[in-house]
């Protein structure tokens, strides 16, 4: 992925996904594979905290200006990025810690959930598994005034759980 915006489905965006490098892409795209398999327009953007706050300052502000409805952020190490963003915008924030390089992504992690009182940001687990689920929730809650979102969110469910059931277990050699 290049530093460039990369647009999901069609129609206007309504949720941006912003991450401190392009090398957080190979977590956060699992977020963006969310997004897609549910139809909900996006874009993403490797924009940093530290490295380019203005370009930020100013992704932050055309986004809510064009409408999204909110904003994952994933980052790094002194993963500060999903604050600014949150210190930027109303909007709801959703953080993913990307695994580090020394600490495993304990770092990010603390970072993004030790947020002081007053600028939230609603923090899932380290990795894809979080990234996808910071998709999941973005799509839940746009569900919220979205029927035909929250009918294919059910349908999701449903699936989910009948691959489980469908599951046996090995016998025991
Ligand atoms: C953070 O620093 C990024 O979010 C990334 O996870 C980390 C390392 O960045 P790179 O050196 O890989 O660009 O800003």
């Amino acid at each position: 992925m290049s530093n460039t915006t990369a647009a999901g489905n069609k129609g206007p965006t309504r949720v941006a996904i912003v991450m401190g490098s392009t090398n957080d892409w190979e977590v956060m795209q699992h977020a963006a594979r969310q997004l897609k398999e549910f139809g909900v327009a996006f874009e993403a953007r490797a924009l940093s905290a530290h490295r380019t706050p203005h370009l930020l300052a100013e992704f932050v502000e055309q986004q809510v200006a064009g409408g999204t409805q909110c904003f994952i952020a994933g980052a790094g190490g002194a993963a500060h990025l999903a604050g600014v963003v949150a210190a930027l915008t109303t909007l709801p924030v959703l953080a993913v810690p990307i695994p580090s390089k020394h600490l495993g992504g304990l770092d990010s992690l603390l970072s993004m959930v030790q947020m002081p009182k007053g600028i939230p940001v609603a923090t899932f687990a380290i990795g894809d598994g979080g990234a996808a689920n910071a998709g999941l929730f973005a799509v839940a809650m746009l569900a919220l005034a979205d029927r035909e979102l929250a009918s294919r969110l059910q349908a999701f469910r449903t699936r989910q759980a009948d691959a489980v059931k469908a599951v046996t277990l090995p016998e025991l050699s």
